[in-house]
């Protein structure tokens, strides 16, 4: 065993303080630290189907998720992951920070493409070409992978169709192309963070317009590992006080992917709420609230995913 001295510990456990020195500023420091979140003590909520009444719940935010136990078929999800394993480039899922350029993060995505989130110009009109071209063969792929049986994502599209009263559709951008939606994301022990985003999951929200309503998440997990990888929910009670919350606004931002920086929010959260999704299950969440996925040590962690944004006449809108 390699005996920790006193200077190896400090590079590996690295102080806060100085952590708040680099990243932040006197008077911010001191926001944070005094920062505090009350819990609201909504739940996961377990169901055997999707229900307008559970939807209307997640909308209302009377829970933070809602699972359904065995969405897809088991057999049918190892099936087809095996296909999507060997069929996928994977790559790294990067996020381009102000003042750090692309940053990686701990999700690699391979059929499919996330929709790019640069600021206007020729790169992002650059990449928003390929996005479009690539939206229907890839959704169409994706299907191929689970036929002769229906592609579990696709039975979402059409479940929440039946359900929700404005019914669903995939997101159609001004110019009426289709987005895509349903991309494959693969979570790796290597590409954990290190620290407390590696043990506890990259604590983020996915919209940096802080306090978005019904701004939510669906992931149909087709692998998970045997232990760890769970998803983590702070319940934190949401609304105005959590939106002007400094320390809401640094989960929000895209700093909130530096693992240095992760040290420093995981300090200030209290315990999350948790969830173990199995091979199969299907989670719809509010990714308003801060959100993780744990690490784990041994596996691999797969799912379909997908946005659900609620549309000006109170139709849902699919977009990865
Ligand atoms: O994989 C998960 O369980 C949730 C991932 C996530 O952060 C999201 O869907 O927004
Ligand atoms: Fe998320």
């Amino acid at each position: 065993m390699t005996k920790l001295s006193k200077s190896n510990l400090e590079t590996k456990t690295p102080k806060l303080d100085s952590i708040y020195t680099k990243y932040f500023d006197q008077e911010l420091s001191n926001l944070i630290k005094r920062a505090k979140f009350k819990s609201d003590k909504c739940g996961i909520e377990t169901m055997s189907k999707l229900t307008p009444e559970i939807l209307k719940a997640l909308a209302n935010g009377e829970i933070c998720a809602v699972r359904i136990k065995g969405f897809c078929d088991p057999s049918l999800a190892k099936r087809a992951t095996d296909k999507i394993v060997q069929y996928g480039h994977f790559r790294n899922w990067k996020l381009n920070v102000k003042g750090a350029g692309e940053v990686r993060t701990d999700t690699d995505y391979g059929i499919g493409l996330p929709s790019p989130s640069d600021s206007p110009g020729p790169a992002l009109d650059k990449k928003l070409d390929i996005y479009w071209k690539r939206a229907i063969p890839d959704i169409r792929k994706i299907r191929s992978m689970f036929s002769p049986d229906l592609s579990p994502f696709d039975r979402l599209r059409l479940e929440l169709d039946e359900v929700w009263s404005g019914g669903a559709m995939l997101e159609e951008f001004p110019n009426g192309k289709k987005a895509f939606a349903g991309l494959v994301r693969l979570i790796r022990p290597e590409t954990l963070y290190k620290g407390a985003a590696g043990k506890w999951g990259i604590a983020h929200v996915d919209d940096q317009s802080t306090g978005t309503k019904n701004f939510w998440s669906a992931n149909i997990y087709l692998r998970t590992p045997r232990e760890g990888g769970e998803l983590n929910i702070w319940n934190i009670k949401m609304g105005e006080k959590s939106a002007n919350n400094p320390l809401y606004h640094l989960i929000c931002s895209r700093l909130a992917f530096n693992p240095e920086v992760q040290e420093v929010i995981h300090s200030r959260l209290f315990k999350p709420i948790s969830v173990k999704p199995e091979s199969g299950d299907l989670i719809i969440l509010d990714v308003a609230r801060p959100h993780a996925v744990a690490g784990f040590r041994k596996g691999l962690r797969i799912a379909l995913q997908s946005f659900i944004r609620h549309g000006p006449s109170g139709e849902l809108r699919l977009s990865s």
